[in-house]
């Protein structure tokens, strides 16, 4: 605590959200901080427009730091930005082989699984809203068009892969917990709600019930209130 006994973290955490990442990175670290709250709007899903108050895009996670005067975004820049400040420990040796695993799998997760992930997501959500009916069977056929020729194979291609890895791994970067299991939670934990990750893939599975398990995973999750993955 700073000496006016104010945390001086502020996570803006968004209900069901990649927000939880930070949650749970922030219990691991063990520095104090606050939270201020959003509801995603009942229908649209959508953050409220205060938190583009915080940062102009309007998505979550979000921190402010009061010790730095710094605004970030995107989960990654501040998995990064906690780690460099707070516990230096949940990030590989520079160079090693595990440090460039650990910058593979912290791109990877944004970069490569969250975008097929989302497009599913939002596919499968426009068939299901109201249209005139004669529409509706063509806009689910290209949907699934989509899903099924794009989207969803890679999907199905990058949970295979992480199967194999974590067949070999306990952790995303060998033996230790580090930043870049974080930033996989979120899409292995939307994938098991998802029912893409079963019995059939019983490393991954295993993995995600590792992480979940763990007490700072269950602090952050009792903290933060509404999330559907868990
Ligand atoms: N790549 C960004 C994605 C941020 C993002 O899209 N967050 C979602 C929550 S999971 C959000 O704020 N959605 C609400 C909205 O778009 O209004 C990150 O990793 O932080």
């Amino acid at each position: 605590m700073n000496s006016a006994e104010q945390p001086m973290i502020t996570l803006h955490h968004l209900n069901n959200s990649r927000s939880q990442r930070i949650l749970w990175l922030l219990e691991e670290l063990a520095v104090e901080y606050k939270i201020e709250f959003y509801e995603r709007d009942k229908k649209t899903v959508l953050a409220p427009e205060s938190l583009k108050a915080v940062h102009a895009l309007g998505k979550s996670p979000v921190i402010t730091d009061d010790s730095t005067g710094i605004t970030l975004a995107e989960s990654g820049a501040i998995i990064e930005y906690l780690i460099e400040h707070y516990g230096k420990q949940l990030k590989p040796e520079l160079s090693t082989e595990d440090y460039w695993q650990y910058q593979y799998w912290m791109h990877f997760s944004e970069g490569s699984l969250m975008p097929p992930m989302v497009m599913n997501l939002v596919l499968t959500k426009m068939t299901q809203s109201p249209m005139p009916f004669f529409i509706k069977p063509v806009a689910k056929m290209l949907a699934s068009k989509i899903i099924d020729g794009y989207s969803g194979p890679i999907v199905k291609n990058a949970l295979a892969y992480i199967e194999s890895h974590l067949a070999k791994n306990t952790w995303f970067c060998g033996n230790q917990l580090t930043g870049a299991d974080i930033q996989m939670s979120f899409p292995l934990e939307a994938s098991v709600a998802r029912g893409l990750i079963n019995e059939n893939m019983p490393h991954t599975l295993a993995y995600v019930k590792r992480f979940q398990a763990l007490p700072t995973y269950q602090a952050g999750l009792k903290k933060g209130g509404d999330y559907d993955y868990a």
